[in-house]
């Protein structure tokens, strides 16, 4: 525990002297890109920090990373699933992938610079096993994993697996604690805390999140709009609210109530003039920016139950409400078979988004790589807070898309240590922080995506990615006991499906014991495995 506070403070002094040489170096207030709070950083007076011996260290030896050579010749090979059958890694290089608008060459030449550069720090070869899983969690993948752990193989040191799977094999002490891992700081600032606190559970962090892949932020929830439509239409700015932290759940409904045109006169449809398109997964936004977990932990680090208040109820109201307002809202979930995409709805409503029929398209962040061709300006705000108190953002990371790292049992603890070394490594040489890294390329990209003042860019870019955090009720899919069951969003889909405006307290109150059951289920199991 002293170990992370220490590492804690180190990165503290370090994060003070960056933006303190940020604000000499120029005048320009906008990169907040050291900003590992989430929070708005006042800019410390410069007078503050002193000229001490710390700003003379490098950052190896801030962070003490291991710069030795006694893995040398070695190979670390990280083991990777998706349910694409052939997608780009984000782990090694892609040869002869050249001009993706999706995988953009900077961030590819990123990756092989990323390998070259643990080559000639620690002499050690990175390698991938990638393996597609269609169903994504629960199955192939997680049987692989099983079976590497069952046999010791040492076919990977590392995993970088669907957080489903990451959550059902932390329960059933398939996963080092990374926290006890030697040679791995998971507070250092290339892994995500605000990720690391939303999934610690038990004490422990069994995954962990960061600058090393890069997949995974393209898995953050967040709006975008149509930022031309709201000038024509004379709304207020989301990215101005966003910054002045006025941007609630109220705001986004009413700006949203804005836009409704009836264009072929025919009823409100598909190809209309709709404020918002969207889908249930919207509910679960909704309820994680206002600061509503169905998970959290007590004192103890136990799992308990957190959702129900009179804030939940009121929130899911709300959204309820919105999404019966076919004037203003219209919900993929209506249209299966409806569309040219028969089978993929929200690609409609994304087409309709890229020709100015919508002002909001919830979605993930990759989303905005698919608009170079759209003509109006556009750009991306984090799901709206309850209200202008919380003055607090926090972006869900969706929980099927999203990816975590871990270290499987399959290794012995005799390799612990040369496992935390080299991923501490990679995440170093992935840090935003670090010249022309993987991340320092990825958010580029976003911000150029984006059709905003790059000072506006950058500080969507903080909000979003800096408070995104992870829903455990969902990865351990409370009330479910023995795979069948009533998940919270399962009853929060129930309201959602019968176009109910309220309900949730009596479906709340006919569940609520088999989740806590769901819960000490979770906590028995662990303390079995662990
Ligand atoms: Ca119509």
């Amino acid at each position: 525990m002293s170990r992370k506070i220490i590492a804690a403070c180190m990165a503290l002094v370090i994060l003070l002297a960056l933006l303190v040489s940020c604000t000499n170096a120029s005048d320009d207030a906008g990169s907040s890109a050291a900003d590992q709070s989430g929070a708005v950083s006042d800019t410390p007076e410069s007078s503050a920090v002193p000229e001490s011996r710390e700003e003379s260290l490098t950052p190896e030896e801030i962070y003490d990373l291991y710069t030795g050579d006694e893995y040398e010749g070695r190979t670390f090979t990280i083991f990777s699933s998706d349910n694409d059958v052939d997608p780009p890694s984000d782990i090694v290089y892609n040869t002869g992938l050249t001009g993706d608008e999706s995988f953009p060459d900077a961030i590819n030449n990123a990756l092989l610079e990323r390998q070259n550069l643990l080559r000639a720090r620690l002499g050690v070869e990175l390698k991938e096993i990638y393996h597609c899983d269609i169903s994504r969690r629960w199955n192939t993948s997680l049987a692989k994993v099983r079976s590497a752990i069952e046999s010791g193989s040492d076919e990977f040191q590392a995993v970088n697996i669907a957080l489903y799977d990451c959550g059902t094999l932390s329960l059933e002490g398939g996963l080092y604690d990374l926290y006890d891992v030697p040679g791995l700081e998971p507070a250092n600032p290339w892994w995500d805390q605000t990720f690391n606190d939303s999934v610690e559970m038990f004490g422990k962090l069994y995954f962990t999140n960061g600058d090393i892949a890069f997949r995974t932020k393209n898995a953050v929830t967040c709006i975008i709009y149509n930022r031309s439509l709201c000038e024509r239409l004379g709304t207020e700015d989301p990215v101005q609210l966003a910054i002045n932290y006025q941007w609630t759940i109220d705001k986004c409904i009413e700006i949203s109530r804005s836009l409704s045109e009836d264009i072929n006169e025919d009823g409100m449809d598909y190809l209309d003039r709709i404020g918002w398109a969207g889908q249930y997964d919207d509910m679960a936004l909704m309820l994680y920016g206002s600061g509503i977990r169905i998970l959290g932990t007590d004192k103890q680090g136990l799992p308990e139950l957190t959702f129900y208040s009179e804030k939940t109820e009121e929130v899911v109201n709300k959204v309820l409400r919105f999404m019966v307002d076919t004037e203003h809202y219209i919900s993929g979930n209506d249209l299966w078979n409806k569309t040219p995409w028969p089978n993929e709805p929200m690609l409609a409503l994304f087409d309709n988004f890229k020709h100015g029929r919508h002002i909001f398209y919830a979605a993930i962040v990759e989303y905005i790589f698919k608009l170079s061709d759209m003509e109006d300006s556009f750009a991306i705000v984090p799901a709206p807070m309850y209200d202008e108190s919380q003055q607090q953002y926090y972006s869900l990371l969706n929980s099927f898309g999203a990816n975590a790292i871990a270290i499987a049992a399959n290794q012995p603890e005799s390799e612990l240590q040369f496992i935390g070394r080299v991923l501490d490594t990679l995440g170093y040489f992935s840090w935003k922080e670090y010249p022309n890294s993987l991340a320092f390329n990825y958010y580029e990209i976003v911000l150029k995506s984006q059709k905003l003042t790059d000072e506006e860019s950058e500080k969507m870019i903080d909000l979003i990615f800096n408070t995104a955090g992870c829903e455990t009720g969902a990865i351990y899919q409370i009330g479910k006991i023995g795979g069948s069951g009533n998940t919270v969003y399962d009853i929060l889909n129930q309201l959602m499906s019968a176009k109910r405006t309220e309900g949730l307290t009596a479906l709340y109150d006919q569940n609520e014991a088999r989740f806590k059951e769901s819960i000490d289920e979770i906590i028995s199991v662990f303390n079995e495995s662990n």
